[in-house]
């Protein structure tokens, strides 16, 4: 199936934080890395007082079912010395299952496609990045979403080069 991860960093050192997760997600078992966006600087969503964030979002080919996956992906986030403190705060990592194929899932640990995904930049940006052309269930094509959404300071800081 084919999906989409965003990450996001703003604690201890963001950059080599999404750097390593792209790394990571790499190894993942029965999956295959298709591409990553660029990276990009967003200022924080949700409470002010906390650092700029790093975002970007990679594209996957897995035949991990979803709850699998979020498994995989809330170890990597584990290993990245990931606290929660508090809602919308900041954070080592977050990795969020953003799209998966056509599949809609709304249960106790998942809903996807992630909610929120159809009106932030920093989710929107770097996917049409990588694919203009995606339909989103239930929110429509990234080419439209994008276009209707300001790009809140969302800037782009580097290719990652894969
Ligand atoms: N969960 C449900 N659906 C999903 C999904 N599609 N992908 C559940 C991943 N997890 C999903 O996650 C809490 C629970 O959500 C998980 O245990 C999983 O079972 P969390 O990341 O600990 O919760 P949270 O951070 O308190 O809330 P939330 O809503 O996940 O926050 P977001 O939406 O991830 O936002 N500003 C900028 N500029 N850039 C950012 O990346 N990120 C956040 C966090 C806030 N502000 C930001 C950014
Ligand atoms: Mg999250």
């Amino acid at each position: 199936m084919r999906v989409f991860i965003g990450l996001g960093s703003n604690l201890e050192s963001p950059l080599e934080q999404i750097k390593t997760a792209v790394n990571d997600m790499q190894l993942m078992l029965e999956t295959e890395f298709i591409a990553c966006s660029s990276l990009y600087k967003s200022p924080p969503m949700g409470p002010q007082d906390q650092p700029d964030y790093i975002n970007a979002v990679i594209e996957l080919d897995t035949e991990l079912a979803p709850h699998l996956l979020l498994d995989q992906l809330q170890q990597i986030e584990q290993q990245h010395g990931r606290i929660r403190k508090r809602h919308w705060g900041e954070r080592t990592l977050d990795l969020d299952l953003l799209v998966y194929g056509d599949v809609i899932i709304h249960d106790e640990r998942l809903t996807v496609p992630h909610p929120g995904i159809a009106t932030r930049a920093f989710v929107l940006y770097p996917l049409a990045e990588l694919d203009e052309q995606l339909v989103i269930p239930g929110c429509g094509k990234v080419k439209q979403l994008v276009k209707l959404c300001p790009r809140d300071g969302l800037q782009q800081v580097e290719k990652i080069g894969l």
